[in-house]
């Protein structure tokens, strides 16, 4: 096997989570990853597959996965044996800071001479600061970095000039750092591939399947993603990826859409070979009418008939579900109200009612919607302590007006560990009321090292205290477990596991609080680590099941069969490869 020119690692969030005593708490409940947050970029694979295609080897470590897999998974050995031309480190997101810049460290530890190149949007927006550790060369900027990498990659191979590579920031040897400019911010989405091909290709060749695995557990629950676009027409004002955000930072007007047919065929290949749900993100709607025809009408056309979830930014209209309906076969909502209150849901940006985001589920469900995912937020602008136990009695009316429908599921977690740098409120904090607890990268690493998520948030909003921010979520989920329970969403006994998780969680963090308020030094060291074993047990799915986010999966022959000659194709591949060249291709693009 041929050495990789490009090694792309994926951190923990802290670095070395296995050893550290920290409540992570809810911060990643409702997300298909732990609390160390295991899943690694779509990028990493549209990267690698670019990359690839223009005749570079490209391999990915997913070093969270493994160290999540294998407690006794040496990182510095597994560094030490790698020789690539360069590493890629991804800090997307902010929770990354610090577990990215240590596996950094190790890099820089035991090959002094390779370069280091950082990118994402967290890196993006702190692209400066992040220069300046003596383990990072190079941060790649923007949404949109697989030329500018590829370019990079092809200058680092033959020594040459990175001073006009579009989108980098780099420290030149005298320490000094230069920032090229964000010129390369494609308008459309369609010049990569988003089908998983280069990750079924890696599993095979490199024989290393978990690097590969984007979360724990994904094998039995083989879920996929498809994004409809790089950006966002919105303005929530705590998001990073706002439209905002998106101007004002990582130099976009407009989301990039991919067109719909080339969304539909990556969806195609998906169905050939993966058993599970695809979920699309980012709301398509925002593309317009023709395109919303064209996707549908393409879904029909390929029979695709795994469930598919959607996002949606506002609850879909009734024309809008006849129209899923009559395309679709198993098909699933998701959207993110944040708050019952019609107020602090419009603080968060989003402008319609309680009232509407019921009669949207009436509807969804009237049209054969296999589930409705409802997400409620706490944290938010103008949000009190009272606004969120009152989302529980609210939810409680909501499943009535349905006739407790099991098809609704309602969810409720923290904006947690941080307000996302970047978006309005993290650039104006005291005009929505925030108080920032941190600022720069390096605060935030330090943030990340706190014993509870507690004290790892980087805000504090006016409407309430951090305490009662604690307080009320661990609360309000034992309300939305006890609803579930009542209704018979989930086994009576899995409720109750949950209800005494949460209330041991809640009972742990004021532990914590006692040990900082009645130790310092070594002393407090000690008895944090004494009670490790109980934060570890009590980490992962706090307000609920990790199983409830998931929808049902099937595995039928044709897959088993397309994924027995995919290993034949690859192996002849391996070892009998193509002729590498050694210059990048023309990019063509759509405008
Ligand atoms: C899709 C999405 C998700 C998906 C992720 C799917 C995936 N594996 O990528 C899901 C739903 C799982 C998710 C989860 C989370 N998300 Co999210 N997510 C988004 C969303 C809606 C779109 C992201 C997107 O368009 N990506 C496409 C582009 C931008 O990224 P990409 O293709 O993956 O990578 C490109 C570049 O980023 C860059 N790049 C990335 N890595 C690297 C590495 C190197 C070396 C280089 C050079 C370049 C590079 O180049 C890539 C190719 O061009 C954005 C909101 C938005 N409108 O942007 C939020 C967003 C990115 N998420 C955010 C957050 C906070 C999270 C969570 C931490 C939330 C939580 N507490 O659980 C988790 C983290 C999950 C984890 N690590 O395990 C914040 C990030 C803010 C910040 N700067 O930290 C955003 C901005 C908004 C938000 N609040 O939701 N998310
Ligand atoms: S929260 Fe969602 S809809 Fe709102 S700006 Fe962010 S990505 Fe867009």
């Amino acid at each position: 096997m041929s050495r990789p020119d490009l090694v792309l690692l994926h951190a923990p969030s802290v670095y070395d989570f296995r050893e550290t005593s920290i409540m992570f708490g809810p911060v990643s409940d409702l997300v298909p990853s732990s609390p160390i947050f295991e899943m690694y970029p779509l990028g990493f694979t549209t990267m690698a597959e670019y990359m690839e295609r223009h005749g570079l080897h490209v391999r990915i470590v997913n070093l969270a996965m493994h160290m999540l897999s294998n407690a006794k998974y040496d990182v510095e050995k597994a560094i030490r044996q790698m020789e690539p031309v360069a590493f890629g480190i991804d800090l997307h997101w902010l929770p990354h800071a610090h577990g990215s810049i240590e596996i950094a460290r190790i890099c820089k530890k035991y090959h002094p001479n390779t370069p280091v190149i950082f990118g994402g949007l967290s890196s993006t927006y702190f692209h400066e600061e992040l220069a300046t550790y003596d383990c990072v060369d190079y941060v790649l900027r923007g949404d949109s970095t697989e030329e500018p990498f590829t370019q990079l990659m092809f200058a680092l191979k033959r020594g040459g000039s990175v001073s006009d590579i579009p989108n980098l920031t780099y420290k030149s040897p005298d320490g000094s750092i230069t920032v090229n400019p964000l010129s390369f911010v494609p308008d459309t989405f369609n010049h990569v591939k988003l089908d998983y091909a280069y990750s079924m290709r890696s599993v095979i060749r490199d024989r290393d399947m978990t690097s590969s695995l984007p979360f724990k557990g994904w094998l039995s629950y083989p879920v996929t993603a498809s994004l409809t676009c790089r950006g966002c027409t919105k303005l929530c004002p705590t998001c990073g990826g706002s439209a905002y955000s998106f101007a004002q930072h990582f130099g976009r007007k407009a989301p990039a859409f991919r067109d719909p047919e080339l969304l539909v065929s990556d969806i195609a290949h998906v169905k050939k070979h993966i058993p599970g749900p695809v979920f699309i993100l980012n709301d398509f709607q925002q593309a317009g009418q023709e395109y919303i025809e064209a996707f549908l009408t393409g879904l029909r056309r390929i029979n695709f008939n795994n469930p598919i979830g959607f996002e949606f930014f506002t609850p879909p209209t009734e024309e809008f579900c006849a129209l899923l309906d009559e395309n679709l076969n198993d098909w699933s909502v998701e959207v993110s109200c944040e708050s019952h209150d019609d107020a602090v849901r419009a603080a968060f940006g989003k402008h319609y009612t309680f009232e509407e985001v019921a009669e949207s589920i009436e509807t969804a469900l009237k049209h054969n919607c296999s589930r409705f995912d409802l997400y409620f937020m706490t944290g938010i602008p103008t949000q009190t302590a009272q606004s969120v136990l009152d989302t529980v009695p609210a939810v409680r009316d909501l499943y009535a007006r349905v006739n407790n429908d099991k098809r609704l599921l309602a969810f409720i977690s923290p904006m947690a560990p941080f307000l996302d740098p970047g978006s309005m409120v993290f650039d104006n904090p005291e005009a929505y009321g925030y108080k920032l607890r941190a600022k720069t990268l390096e605060e935030h690493r330090q943030l990340l090292l706190q014993p509870s998520w507690k004290h790892i948030l980087n805000y504090e909003p006016d409407g309430m205290t951090r305490d009662e921010m604690v307080d009320t979520i661990y609360e309000a989920a034992i309300g939305f477990n006890q609803i579930k329970a009542a209704i018979g969403i989930a086994d009576p006994a899995v409720e109750q596991i949950t209800e005494l998780r949460i209330r041991e969680a809640h009972a742990a963090m004021a532990r914590i609080d006692e040990i900082i308020a009645g130790t310092t030094g070594p002393e407090r060291e000690q008895q944090l680590a004494d009670f490790q074993h109980e934060v570890d047990r009590l980490n992962e799915s706090t307000v609920c099941e990790k199983s409830e986010l998931n929808w049902p999966a099937q595995v039928t022959w044709t897959h088993v069969f397309s994924n027995i000659a995919l290993w034949f194709r690859v192996n002849f591949e391996t070892i009998f490869p193509k002729t590498r060249k050694f210059e990048p291709q023309p990019v063509e693009w759509e405008n």
